[in-house]
């Protein structure tokens, strides 16, 4: 039955009987809310048979699988996804057609899943596509936060959190599993007491146990077998509840600690790109740890009877430092649980083992306390002090006598466990996420290891689900494609390089600037509907959307943007192609220069809106609450796509590979995967401008000094002096200081001495659009270069050289 696809009279029968089921109603009397649940529910059961069918296969084969461990998974919406990638799509719209509702209507009941960041999280979400369209046996581990990424109201231009409840409307998806749940301990104290059988048993004393309860989610592949598990793990208090105190009388103590194990899962931290060593942070990571290695030692222990084969047969991966604690916890259930001896165990760990390195920033580089540390996770920290012993012998014969080599090496020292030193010395592969990255890395920021450990470090270019990001988010475009070069690409994304044969064709690239034409009217009747604000479809569409960081520099941007105002308020004629610059980003919520940035965004739309001639030719939109959902709904749309960060600073960047795709233009730095798109579309159809980042090193090496670029380069004065004056009656004389100088280091991100680069780069973009038969053959040529960042491609290296697994057909 599994590939047997349900008949438009099936799927109406099954939609009947949800609705019945679970609201008591009919399809006539069902309200759209309704209807999606049902609908959902219907592909849900379609997914887990079509994943029970797919384990059993697993198992008989005894395929290798994966388990790829994140704190995050940025999904967004799973309907249409799943539908589409099980081709349903079609025979769903139909049936519901027949009973009175519209798809898509149902497509916007979904709240998107923002359990994640950025681009970390929504990689990992990416990356369980690829898994299983590639038929590779896989499972993403994290946790069920109950709240997601904050929803972020903008008000008076300050950016204003509030709670994401995404669970009613989401719960849909998931697969509560009681019957697998498992205890994770914390704190108290360990013993260890040596048996007659020569055995060392461990004894907890005082510890406190918090059951993990997974909640599974199916994630579907494109027209492949393979369905892959996200398991997500919530923390349950009322097992745990304290019966002793309770029957004491102390209600409220007892009330609180079932309180406290509960918010183990209540919310995902907002913070991106930088750590907060909080101990529920620590509390989380080890929970999603514990939990998942608990599950993978269960599972094959259920087909296999042994971990004796547990390296053949499981790749547990690593996404960034922030689940490094499989490491510990896997050597505990092997040394603690089955007895083996030390080395065996650690020779299966590393095997088991492989990290990505996600950032290069410093703050972002994750240690804990060690007495915090030793506190809430006693044997782990035994058990890390073990590891760094050893580690600390061996590093010596490769270091002899250099003691501040090793001691800057070593997982635990000065107070402090370091994490990423942890990975590296745990994981027999450490890759970066672009080639200018992983060169860093080895360079830099792990450049000990590297000579400690060569033949560990690699690169994997991130790539982007490309079935969502263009085949589903661009339908139009997907169709000129299919007609073009065939529906190969969708399968095999390295065919829409054949694409570029149509370079020429004017047939061809009429089709694709309408395409591109439309989408634009579409965004734009979006957040019309939305938020009341338009847009001028005929103006450039100017895009900079990611997390608001101080190196991805939307501060740059502004710059330029305000030069651009000046120059229209000084001669409102001046001829130049109407422009309207799209923001979408949300700040961690304590990060005050981010919220300040925001805020400047905001007041320069602000001023703008008040000269309605410079309106005409210049508009700025800052997007509230940008998710998952809203990138698909403005990637299609977009013209120019701003990747301009400080140079070495942004590991990859996915947003970018995203808009290239949908066919726009990058201006950027030789940056992340900036490097690789303009290695793949060439330097006639990019815009790169300013520093690269060895200059950016030999520029701090030989003292940076930013007002030098204020005295000698007039419009960039000019600029910063209106920051002081400020914007819709708001002055940004703090921003001015950080640029110039007065406290801290000045303009530590370097957009002064990157301004005159960027803006030069930036008009001859401008222009260039002017011509617009050229711009769309560069924009076609794009589109037609993007096959290499598709995350199918970066699966398939993974799974070739970190994880050694093959699909299951
Ligand atoms: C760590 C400790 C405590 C609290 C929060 C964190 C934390 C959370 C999220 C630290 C970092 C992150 C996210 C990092 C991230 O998204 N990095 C991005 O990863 C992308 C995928 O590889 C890259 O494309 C981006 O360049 C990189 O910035």
């Amino acid at each position: 039955m599994t590939n047997v696809k349900p008949t438009a009279a099936q799927i109406k029968e099954n939609l009947d009987i949800k609705l019945a089921r679970y609201f008591g109603c009919t399809a006539a009397e069902a309200s759209k809310d309704q209807m999606y649940k049902a609908t959902a529910m219907t592909i849900r059961d379609i997914l887990a048979e079509k994943r029970g069918a797919f384990k059993k296969k697993v198992n008989q084969t005894g395929a290798k699988r994966v388990y790829y461990m994140c704190m995050e998974f940025l999904l967004g919406r799973s309907l249409k996804t799943n539908l589409c990638n099980l081709g349903l799509d079609e025979e769903y719209k139909k049936a519901l057609a027949d009973m009175g509702f519209e798809l898509d209507d149902l497509y916007n009941c979904e709240p998107d899943a923002g359990l994640g960041n950025g681009g970390l999280g929504r990689l990992a979400a990416c990356f369980m596509d690829s898994l299983s369209s590639l038929d590779y046996p896989a499972t993403g581990f994290s946790l069920c936060y109950e709240y997601g990424l904050f929803k972020q109201m903008i008000v008076d231009g300050l950016q204003v959190e509030l709670p994401d409840v995404w669970l009613p409307g989401g719960e849909v998806w998931l697969v509560p599993r009681t019957d697998r749940s498992f205890k994770v301990r914390f704190g108290g104290r360990v013993r260890e007491e040596w048996k007659p059988s020569g055995h060392c048993e461990i004894i907890y004393e005082d510890t406190e146990e918090i059951e993990a309860v997974p909640y599974d989610m199916m994630i579907s592949g494109a027209d492949s077998q393979a369905v892959s598990r996200l398991r997500l793990w919530r923390a349950r208090d009322i097992q745990n509840f304290n019966m002793r105190l309770f029957t004491q009388g102390q209600y409220a103590r007892a009330q609180q600690e079932a309180t406290n194990a509960a918010s183990i899962t209540k919310v995902l931290y907002p913070s991106d790109n930088h750590t907060e060593g909080k101990l529920l942070r620590l509390t989380q990571q080890y929970f999603l740890c514990s939990a998942s290695v608990q599950s993978i030692i269960r599972d094959h222990m259920a087909v296999y009877g042994t971990l004796d084969n547990l390296a053949e047969k499981v790749a547990i991966h690593l996404n960034d430092t922030h689940p490094t604690l499989c490491i510990p916890e896997l050597m505990r259930i092997l040394v603690d649980e089955y007895f083996y001896p030390w080395d065996v165990a650690w020779h299966m760990v590393t095997r088991i083992c492989s990290y990505t390195n996600h950032t290069v920033l410093p703050e972002a580089l994750e240690t804990w306390n060690e007495d915090l540390f030793r506190l809430k996770l006693p044997r782990i920290h035994a058990i890390i002090k073990e590891i760094n012993e050893r580690f600390c012998r061996e590093a010596w014969q490769t270091f002899p006598g250099n003691w501040q080599k090793i001691s800057a090496m070593s997982v635990v020292g000065y107070g402090q466990v370091r994490m990423a030193n942890l990975a590296v010395i745990g994981s027999h592969s450490v890759n970066g996420v672009s080639k200018l990255h992983s060169n860093i890395l080895k360079k830099s920021v792990f450049n000990d290891f590297f000579r400690l450990y060569p033949e560990r470090f690699d690169n994997v270019t991130n790539g982007i689900a490309h079935r969502r990001w263009l085949c589903y988010s661009n339908p139009e475009l997907a169709k000129l494609l299919d007609e073009t070069i065939g529906t190969g690409y969708r399968h095999n994304p390295v065919e829409l390089a054949e694409f570029a044969k149509f370079a020429d064709n004017d047939e061809i690239l009429e089709r694709f600037r309408a395409i591109k034409h439309n989408n634009k009217i579409s965004f734009a009747n979006h957040l019309y509907r939305k938020s009341g604000q338009k847009l001028d479809t005929h103006a450039v569409f100017d895009v900079q959307i990611k997390r608001l960081h101080e190196y991805k520099r939307q501060l740059l941007n502004a710059l330029n943007i305000i030069g651009i105002f000046l120059d229209l308020r000084d001669n409102p004629n001046l001829d130049i192609t109407p422009q309207t610059y799209i923001f979408g980003a949300k700040a961690a919520p304590g990060y005050h220069m981010a919220k300040r940035i925001i805020q400047l965004l905001c007041m320069i739309s602000k001023e703008i809106e008040r000269h309605p001639a410079i309106r005409e030719k210049l508009n700025l939109v800052f997007l509230e609450n940008y998710d998952v959902s809203t990138a698909e709904a403005l990637i299609p749309s977009a013209d120019i796509s701003e990747q301009i960060s400080l140079a070495g600073k942004e590991a990859s960047g996915t947003g970018c590979m995203k808009l290239m795709m949908n066919g726009a233009l990058t201006i950027g730095t030789l940056d992340g995967a900036n490097v690789e798109m303009l290695a793949a579309a060439g330097e006639e159809n990019m815009f790169i401008f300013g520093l690269t980042s060895n200059e950016v090193d030999e520029l701090w090496a030989r003292g940076y000094h930013s007002t030098e670029f204020y005295a000698n380069n007039e419009r960039l004065a000019r600029i910063i002096n209106a920051l002081t004056t400020g914007f819709g009656g708001e002055s940004f004389a703090d921003i001015a200081t950080y640029l110039l100088g007065g406290q801290g280091i000045a303009d530590p991100y370097m957009c002064m001495a990157d301004f005159e680069s960027y803006r030069l780069t930036h008009e001859k973009a401008i222009k260039a659009y002017a011509d617009r038969q050229r711009w769309t053959r560069m924009a076609l040529l794009n589109t037609a270069a993007s096959g290499h960042f598709a995350a199918d491609r970066s699966i398939r290296e993974y799974a070739d050289r970190f994880w050694n697994i093959k699909p299951v057909k």
